[in-house]
């Protein structure tokens, strides 16, 4: 039987045979890798192209020590950043392709994803940034994909509701224990971590999957916040920008110039607990050294109050700054 590849495989070839960096070269590999019709015939092609694959991931990861290039770190945009983790074929790259408009590979095959796919997510009139990742399985991560989990601001575990959601949480719970990451409000080990954490039950719509995820929040709810969704339904869906946004703990700041409307298109994003000089410092640094007083008109306060550079900010305060 012959492997009939599709116009758009061999534009990805032709992709590969250009490109020049490491990167470039993984990238269209698992385009086409991506774009290879799966079956009996085309065994051999798909060996062959993990194989390369997992070569230029390690030549990758090589001169990392030497200020080469990390295949999995990603530029954190937006409000904040959300890393999913989960084991093969449970819905994250399903997850991140209904809440975003990145081009992420879903496919009924485990092991679809082979490459961080970032994309933006809304929520209210801010973005959060999600990140796709290969799977994790009983033996670990990728080798190089603890970094980008690490240096997120969040995680987003996500257990298919359809499979075995103990033997899920374990390998989950158990990867980021043995790398020292527990949820925000445990403890962590000496040099350990503590992260923000949403459990994600995909797949509610299957048979079943309403009450694994009963069974879950029973067991495992005191780990973190949980919420059940389907990309299939949509049910649950507009609940993860919402936790996300509560788990970022941030505050939405409008700045305003004296004798015009509010800026109400794009809210500064600070930690909740951030001062008037705060935003001062965010918005440029000599408007900081040279604040005078501000205006705030918001929660807990008089319209057009005068407040000190101490004053912390709540919330969709808008703030007027003057120099
Ligand atoms: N019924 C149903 N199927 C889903 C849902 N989410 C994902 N799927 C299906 O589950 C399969 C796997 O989805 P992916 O999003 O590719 O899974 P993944 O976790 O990214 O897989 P890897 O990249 O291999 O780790 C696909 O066939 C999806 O169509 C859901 O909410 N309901
Ligand atoms: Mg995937």
């Amino acid at each position: 039987m012959a492997v009939n590849l599709t116009p758009m495989y061999h534009k990805a070839e032709e992709v590969f045979r250009q490109a020049k960096t490491t990167a470039e070269k993984l990238a269209a590999l698992e385009e086409m890798y991506a774009l290879l019709p799966k079956h009996k015939a085309s065994e051999k092609m798909q060996a062959d192209l993990k194989t390369r694959m997992s070569k230029l991931r390690q030549a990758g990861e090589q001169p990392k020590a030497h200020g080469g290039i990390d295949l999995f770190h990603v530029d954190k945009h937006g409000a904040g950043q959300f890393v999913l983790i989960g084991m093969p074929n449970c819905g994250k790259s399903a997850l991140v392709g209904s809440l975003t408009k990145a081009h992420v590979t879903i496919a009924s095959y485990p092991f679809s994803t082979h490459a961080p796919v970032p994309g933006m997510m809304a929520f209210e009139d801010i973005q959060i940034q999600l990140v796709d990742m290969p799977p994790i399985t009983a033996d670990g991560p990728m080798p190089g994909m603890i970094g980008a989990v690490k240096a997120a601001d969040g995680l987003i575990i996500c257990i298919d509701l359809a499979a075995d959601v103990l033997e899920q949480i374990e390998v989950c719970m158990g990867m980021l224990e043995s790398r020292s990451i527990v949820p925000l409000g445990r403890e962590p080990p000496e040099g350990g971590i503590a992260k923000r954490m949403l459990i994600v039950g995909t797949k509610v719509d299957l048979p079943g999957g309403a009450d694994s995820f009963q069974a879950l929040k029973e067991l495992h709810g005191d780990i973190a916040p949980m919420v059940a969704i389907s990309t299939e339904t949509s049910e649950g869906l507009g609940e993860i920008p919402r936790q996300c946004f509560k788990l970022l703990d941030v505050i939405r700041i409008y700045s305003k110039e004296p004798g015009k409307p509010p800026d109400k298109g794009k809210p500064f994003v600070l930690p909740r607990g951030s001062t008037v000089l705060d935003l001062a410092g965010t918005i440029h640094h000599d408007i900081a050294a040279n604040l005078k007083r501000a205006r705030i008109w918001g929660n807990n306060v008089y319209e057009g109050q005068s407040v000190t550079r101490e004053h912390a900010l709540s919330d969709r305060d808008i703030i007027e700054l003057h120099v």
